[in-house]
């Protein structure tokens, strides 16, 4: 696809000079509030900690989408306009009464930034590994995306596939149990999400806090949190196979 200059910024961080992964928190005060679990404050949460999640998938797939509706609440339609380099957005999402930071990486899919996007991974703490549910090639390439994944990240790295552009579903090439499959697969958490509607998109980074948040404290009296249950609890479903 054809890349073209975008008319609007999409993030103020955005930059094409590869910034070391240390920047300063500067953490802005958009909050996401998870209302469903209130469980009592832990006391030895370090709620200064940044959790760095970083976003990878095929060019095209819908990651600087789904984290302007993660980040905004807004798409944006039109031409496509690739990212060049990696950016950052810093975000807090409220769960459990605790803020988790999460600084989160979005990276170029294009192969010409892959060796950039590699130096990424070894601090990543989360990873949302995206394809479009309408791109069989996409699909295909998370075996790919996956092995590197497991080369250059750190091996407890939190892991979600995420099967983008639910919304298309008169296009849709990827079953939503082929997903399902290829995630049980690797035994990480999945759901379709859409960055132009917005579903299941807060519910993706909220449930990565989530886990995030219950490794960093190690709360003794508190049962392991299991993000598989979650989210099949909370995810709306999209429509997967009528059109087969
Ligand atoms: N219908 C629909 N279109 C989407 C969705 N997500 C992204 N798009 C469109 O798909 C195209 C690519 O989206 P981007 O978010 O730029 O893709 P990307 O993964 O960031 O691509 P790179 O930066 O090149 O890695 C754009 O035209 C988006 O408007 C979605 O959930 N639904
Ligand atoms: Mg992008």
């Amino acid at each position: 696809m054809e890349r073209m200059e975008s008319m609007e910024p999409i993030s103020a961080h955005y930059t094409t000079d590869y910034p070391e992964i240390h920047p300063d928190s500067g953490y802005e005060s958009r909050e996401t509030s998870d209302s469903q679990a209130k469980t009592p404050t832990a006391p030895t949460y370090d709620e200064e900690f940044v959790h760095k999640t970083i976003l990878v998938g095929d060019s095209g797939v819908g990651k600087t989408s789904l984290l302007v509706q993660f980040d905004q609440g807004k798409f944006i339609p039109g031409s496509f306009s690739a990212t060049v380099g990696i950016g950052f957005t810093n975000k807090v999402v409220t769960v459990d009464d605790v803020k988790v930071k999460l600084q989160i990486w979005d990276t170029a899919g294009q192969e010409r930034f892959r060796s950039v996007t590699h130096a990424y991974y070894r601090d990543a703490h989360a990873l949302l590994l995206l394809y479009d549910i309408t791109s069989k090639t996409s699909f295909d390439n998370i075996r790919a995306w996956l092995t590197e994944v497991h080369e250059y990240a750190q091996s407890e790295v939190v892991i979600m596939l995420l099967g983008n552009k639910a919304d298309m579903s008169s296009d849709r090439a990827i079953r939503r149990d082929e997903g399902e499959r290829l995630a049980r697969e690797y035994s990480v958490p999945f759901m379709e999400t859409s960055a132009k509607t917005g579903v299941n998109v807060e519910l993706a980074f909220t449930a990565v806090s989530k886990e995030l948040k219950h490794r960093a404290i190690q709360h003794p009296n508190e049962p392991k949190f299991q993000i598989h249950d979650y989210i099949e609890a909370q995810k709306e479903k999209t429509g997967c196979c009528s059109y087969f």
